[in-house]
């Protein structure tokens, strides 16, 4: 039997694309070429699985011209770049990688939450700019962290590992909002309190936004609900962009309805919204959250291990969607 062809679709590490040689007929993209979809589309013709990540649409259009594809492997934990169930009708397996980053983006939130309250990259910037030439009482003075109310909108394990590092290591108070509750046992290992969206809003002195993107997760956080945050609150954002409305966020900040912002990850990406790159009360940060070198390994390695159980013991490890036996 031939050897299953595989498109690698990004730059991934050498040693994953060299244990993937050894399973099957491997195209990868080492010089990192950003392919449109349409150059996708050509390669895809005569693949029977792909290794993706979020740099591209899986959708009806693709499937449709990929009469062999049978299973995409996304090296995220997100999967909001497939369409879950155009893929389900083509009867193409999609896998993700979670629980390997877990709590390296959740150790990212928190640095994004303390760097945002704490005005870490303002002040920076401030010093290289040569301005320090005294102090003042009120220089870059912050927002506090330990001991204030912890918001979290999406408590899957991310948000589970951020609620965790701020109840038991700042002795935050930490609320919740999510589509399902948490366990009673879960929520007191988190020591998380569920409440409404409005509630949060209202009372959160960090918001952490980490629920997936969906149609009904678009602008979650508009100029609306930035109005129910207090004035001295921050956000922060290591889900995706889309769920928070860039343009209503930018202008909050130049008015200072809330006192800051930390986004990692934007709509439209890699481009910014102009006016976010405007204001000086907000950290930015090119959408690292998972940026470890152990843990991009450790997906790398999960979406290359889905792709190898999938064609040769019949299942992947960590499926997204449910396909009828061929
Ligand atoms: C990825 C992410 O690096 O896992 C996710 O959902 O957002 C990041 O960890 C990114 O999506 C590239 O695939």
């Amino acid at each position: 039997m031939p050897e299953p062809r595989i498109l690698v679709t990004r730059r991934i590490f050498p040693e994953v694309i060299e244990r993937l040689s050894r399973h099957f007929e491997v195209e990868s993209n080492p010089d990192d070429v950003l392919w449109t979809q349409a150059e996708l589309a050509q390669r895809m013709a005569d693949k029977d699985g792909a290794f993706t990540t979020g740099s591209h649409r899986i959708d009806k259009a693709l499937l449709a011209v990929s009469p062999r594809l049978k299973i995409v492997a996304n090296m995220a934990v997100g999967y909001n770049n497939f369409d879950v169930e155009a893929m389900t009708a083509a009867g193409v397996q999609a896998t993700n990688t979670p629980d390997v980053l877990t709590e390296t983006t959740a150790d990212f939130g928190f640095a994004l939450l303390m760097a945002t309250a704490r005005r870490i990259t303002e002040s920076e910037h401030y010093l290289r700019a040569g301005q320090w030439t005294r102090w003042s009482y009120d220089m870059f003075a912050g927002g506090e962290v330990h001991g204030s109310t912890l918001g979290i909108l999406g408590m899957g394990r991310i948000g589970q590992g951020i609620a965790r590092r701020g109840a038991h290591g700042f002795g935050m108070d930490v609320i919740y909002h999510n589509r399902s509750r948490l366990s009673p046992e879960l929520e007191a290992e988190c020591k998380a309190r569920y409440v409404g969206k409005d509630e949060l809003l209202a009372q959160a002195d960090h918001l952490v936004l980490v629920l997936p993107y969906t149609p009904e997760s678009h602008h979650a956080i508009g100029a609306a609900e930035i109005a129910r945050m207090k004035t001295t609150a921050t956000l922060i954002n290591i889900a995706r962009g889309g769920i928070v409305d860039d343009a209503a966020l930018a202008e909050a900040l130049k008015d200072r309805r809330i006192a800051a912002a930390g986004l990692d990850v934007f709509e439209g990406e890699p481009s910014v919204h102009p006016g976010l790159l405007e204001v000086p009360n907000v950290v930015l940060t090119p959408h690292i959250a998972s940026a470890t070198v152990a843990t991009r390994l450790a997906m790398a390695n999960l979406a290359a291990d889905n792709l190898i159980a999938f064609f040769e013991k019949g299942a992947p490890l960590t499926p997204v969607n449910r396909i009828a036996s061929r």
